[in-house]
């Protein structure tokens, strides 16, 4: 392999590469692994020896046992922990080196993540080694990394259609491939509750066997969904998991009569139609619900964030929706996690931007799936001026029809370290900035960008296209401080690429709407913009097909790449 082509092997490319001239043998290879990692719970050695068999075997290295006597067998791997490690000067926490030598391989990083990107990179050198017809002799090249976001994720709907925890798994692997670090399941909607709830048992029993156009749903149990998040946590993946509220509640609303206005359990909802079912604030039965079903998913959870949702809650007026927002805040806080949702919860108008966005979505995917009532995206539009909230109030729930709407620039109702997803660029950027002097912190995932639900051109199969085609380049040409005008680069957490389920239904349909685009958007996550270049990037996605190809992970071959 040539210097270039090792700049080529590595997704999303890194921020400095010093290529070397010769290359190593890792056939055979030897691991030294320290016995202590900061970061770590757990015995560091068995860990990351079990992980590094997992990345690098199917590459073509066997990893061998140092022999009691004699000379050791195989070239060294070792796993270092260095704070020196990473980019000059860097005291990002995920930094590494990796060295690759004639002499062997060293990792360096502060850190067990950093020791994980060193070893991703690493195995992505050997798929380029494996793909050139010549296995397990690797490149020699120093690499010094680190990535420009803290956040860098991938948001899954398992409502629409379920995806349990094998293909939650290989989703898990596939985004550890590209260095993301968060993994949100999106495990409430209109047709289905995915998540079980100890203290509310009929949200599943109830509300988790259907899914969009009559197919089968399902549901992670407790167990189910504590072994996913260490499955995720051992490869450095944070499990968010996002209860949507108080609209996309239709699952709730089957299981518990008690949060409808007459008493009555709603039907079940097969169709995609999008901010028709809502919760009411005034009910009696509403905040016990939300206290319980919270409170429950915070102890489930093992890291730091709890999503509400709070999108396309398009049949409410702007005060009861801000109480929501307020009152949700208050529980995830309350159960000792930090709060995400998406951008509406900003006060950034809830109706409006989603009213046209459902309308569009009818529109066009109409034909997709059965049962949408029409006319049901018509929703009751709440205007930008109307959604402005209040920033008091921040530690009590306030009751709807309460608030009083102050004026433009007055504040925030986004408490200090809620974490919004920006989703819909035809929003106006106003609230959001106030939601950053308030202390919001922001996750860009414009749907034009990073929706991989979005079909890549107009005939594609799959997938929706009320945000317009997303080919490959899109996704890869943005940056995401500049995303919302005004607000300032130090608000924004990072990114997340989005894959809504309506018409995706098995593992195969998934996959070739990530890929190749969650590449590209991890590389938007990952690497400084002044390192990103579309040429190059579309060469080094065609070696990433040979592992894709290897692995049995189904891709679409956009044009847009020579294969
Ligand atoms: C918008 S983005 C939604 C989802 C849909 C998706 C389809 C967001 C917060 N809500 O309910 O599934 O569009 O692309």
């Amino acid at each position: 392999m040539t210097a270039n082509d090792v700049a080529a092997a590595i997704t999303p490319a890194p921020v400095r590469i010093e290529p070397g001239s010769g290359v190593v043998n890792l056939e055979r290879v030897r691991m030294i692994v320290p016995d202590v990692v900061p970061g770590t719970d757990d015995a560091a050695g068995p860990g990351l020896h079990a992980l590094a068999a997992e990345l690098l075997e199917p590459a073509g290295l066997t990893l061998v046992e140092a022999p009691q006597a004699g000379p050791p067998a195989g070239t060294p791997l070792e796993l270092r922990v260095d704070p020196s490690a990473g980019p000059e000067a860097s005291s990002n926490p995920e930094r590494y080196t990796l060295s690759v030598t004639p002499d062997g391989v060293v990792v360096g990083a502060p850190e067990r993540s950093g020791l994980l990107h060193g070893l991703r990179s690493l195995r992505q050198l050997a798929d380029a080694a494996q793909a050139a017809g010549r296995p397990g002799e690797v490149a020699t090249v120093v690499v010094h990394d680190e990535p420009r976001y803290a956040w860098r994720g991938l948001s899954l709907d398992i409502a629409r259609h379920f995806f349990g925890p094998a293909d939650l798994r290989a989703v898990v692997d596939l985004i550890a491939r590209y260095k993301m670090n968060r993994l949100g399941l999106h495990l409430t909607d209109d047709q289905g509750w995915r998540l079980e709830i100890p203290s509310r048992p009929e949200l599943v029993t109830r509300s988790s066997a259907g899914a969009v156009n009559g197919d089968p749903g399902g549901y992670l149990g407790v167990d189910d969904y504590a072994d996913l998040q260490e499955y995720a946590a051992a490869r450095g993946i944070v499990v968010v998991p996002e209860i949507d509220l108080p609209g996309h509640v239709n699952a709730a609303t089957h299981a518990y009569g008690e949060l409808t206005p007459d008493g009555r359990p709603t039907d079940t909802y097969e169709g995609i139609d999008v901010g028709f079912s809502r919760l009411h604030l005034d009910l009696p039965a509403t905040e016990p619900f939300l206290r319980d079903v919270l409170g429950d998913v915070a102890r489930m959870t093992h890291g730091e964030w709890v999503h509400f949702g709070g999108d396309e809650v398009h049949r409410m007026e702007t005060t009861e929706y801000l109480g929501f927002v307020e009152l949700c805040q208050e529980i995830v806080t309350a159960s000792g996690k930090t709060p995400a949702a998406w951008q509406e919860a900003a006060g950034a108008g809830h109706g409006d931007a989603g009213v046209a966005a459902a309308a569009l979505a009818a529109a066009t995917v109409g034909a997709a799936a059965a049962g949408t009532p029409a006319g049901s995206a018509a929703g009751t539009a709440t205007t930008a001026s109307a959604a402005g909230a209040s920033a008091t109030g921040r530690s009590a729930a306030v009751p709807a029809g309460t608030t009083p709407a102050p004026g433009p620039g007055t504040g925030s109702p986004v408490h200090p370290g809620t974490v919004l997803h920006y989703w819909d660029t035809r929003a106006e950027a106003d609230a959001f900035v106030r939601a950053a002097e308030a202390g919001g912190r922001f996750v860009m995932a414009p749907a034009s960008r990073t929706y991989l639900d979005m079909k890549y051109t107009p005939e594609h199969p799959l997938g929706l296209d009320w945000a317009g085609c997303v080919e490959l380049r899109d996704s890869y040409e943005w940056d995401p401080d500049a995303m919302i005008q005004g607000l300032p680069a130090e608000a924004v957490d990072g990114v997340s690429a989005c894959v809504w389920t309506e018409t995706l239904v098995t593992r195969d349909h998934l996959f070739s709407m990530l890929l190749p685009r969650l590449a590209a958007v991890a590389e938007a996550a990952w690497t400084p913009q002044e390192g990103k270049d579309w040429q190059v990037f579309r060469r080094r996605i065609a070696v990433e097909a040979g592992a894709w190809r290897r692995d049995g992970a189904a891709y679409h071959p956009t044009p847009q790449v020579e294969w």
